[in-house]
């Protein structure tokens, strides 16, 4: 394997010196980029490009032949792992993910099987070693997975969801149910991503999409107490280098000392949080990922760097900052604004690392 040649993002996620601070955005791959499109279309469906490792690689690299990113995230769904338990995955044009069989007991959650990642998600595995071999050293990999609370939601409400009422009605009058359902998804989640890990990933993220419509006190128990979980079982070193663990909760912002107590290397942080205040609650114990408003992608060329000075002034000198937008990257975005984002991180964030 390639030694890296630029390990910026995973010196930054350990909080090491950096030349210049990384960037990389959420969902980089997709439907912004017409070259996606393209691809995707080669492939047929959204599920069909994921199972197809050279495709899924393609699309991984898409955005770094465009843009100066510092690193690659995998082409794949957090909704691999449902999809892998049986629940028949399937995407409605314009609707967003569905199930086919969506959980609403006790014994649908019992009958869930234990799965073997190397098994019934090699072909994500395949995806991750094809994908490193063509980076070839480049830049890192992110590997990546659902939390156990926002997979819940898919899994329960049968899709995406606004109010989540179905698995609030579950947490809430059979949370034994909901438990277990969390504890099999924990299990599951940490067998994916220390395969990945072993695949060849790099860093690992945690994507907790839904955690924020919790009250802080169902928050600790439904989902951090997972991730928790998911932080202490990881392979933390692979062919000895440290492999950073990034946690992502939205719309988390009240509940950052939290999260950081886990043990993470890394905590995402959405737009509504204020740079300079995380850093000040919890920048001594972690890195932070963020966290640019990505609607700011519509705006002119100035007003974008204007906002990166912003977070860049937020976050200040030091260690230990990953630029990124606060959520993933809108599908209208026109790809030479991304550049500009990317462009200006580097460029703008020279003198706080001198
Ligand atoms: O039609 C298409 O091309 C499908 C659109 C699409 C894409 C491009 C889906 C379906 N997933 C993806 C890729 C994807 N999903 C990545 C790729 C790597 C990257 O470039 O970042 C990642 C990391 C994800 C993760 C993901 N999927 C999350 C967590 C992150 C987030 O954005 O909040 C969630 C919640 C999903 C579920 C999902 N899968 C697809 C869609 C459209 C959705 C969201 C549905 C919803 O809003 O509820």
């Amino acid at each position: 394997m390639q030694p890296l040649q630029n390990d910026r993002y995973l010196r930054a996620l350990l909080r090491q010196p950096v030349d210049i601070t990384p960037v990389w955005m959420m969902r980089q791959a997709g439907r912004y980029l017409p070259e996606y499109k393209a691809t995707r279309a080669e492939a047929g469906d959204f599920m069909s490009l994921c199972k197809n490792a050279e495709l899924a690689c393609e699309v991984t690299l898409q955005p770094l032949r465009r843009f100066d990113l510092d690193a690659a995230i995998l082409f794949s769904d957090i909704l691999t792992i449902p999809d892998a338990m049986g629940l028949g995955l399937y995407f409605e044009t314009g609707e967003g993910p569905k199930f086919e069989r969506p959980l609403t007991c006790m014994a649908d959650i019992k009958k869930l099987p234990v799965l073997d990642p190397e098994v019934e998600l090699g072909y994500v595995m395949n995806a991750v070693r094809t994908v490193r071999k063509n980076l070839n050293g480049t830049v890192p990999l992110i590997g990546f997975s659902g939390s156990p609370w926002t997979l819940a939601t898919y899994m329960i409400e049968g899709g995406s969801s606004k109010a989540f009422t179905k698995i609030k009605k579950m947490a809430f009058s059979e949370p034994q149910a909901l438990h277990l359902l969390l504890d099999k998804l924990a299990d599951s989640v940490i067998l994916y991503l220390n395969a990945q890990i072993a695949a060849g990933a790099q860093s690992v993220m945690v994507f907790d999409t839904w955690g924020g419509v919790l009250s802080g006190r169902d928050y600790q128990e439904f989902s951090l107490q997972y991730m928790h979980k998911i932080v202490d079982s990881l392979t933390r070193e692979n062919d000895g280098r440290k492999v950073p663990v990034t946690l992502f909760t939205k719309n988390a912002g009240l509940w950052l000392e939290s999260i950081a107590a886990t043990g993470c290397d890394a905590v995402g942080l959405d737009w509504t949080v204020d740079m300079a205040d995380a850093k000040a609650r919890i920048g001594d114990k972690v890195a932070l990922q963020g966290n640019m408003d990505p609607s700011m992608l519509y705006a002119p060329a100035a007003r974008i760097e204007q906002e990166v000075q912003l977070i860049l002034d937020g976050f200040g000198k030091g260690n230990g900052h990953v630029f990124n937008l606060g959520h993933g990257i809108h599908l209208d975005v026109p790809p030479d604004n991304a550049k500009v984002f990317i462009d200006a991180v580097h460029k703008l964030s020279k003198p706080f690392h001198q």
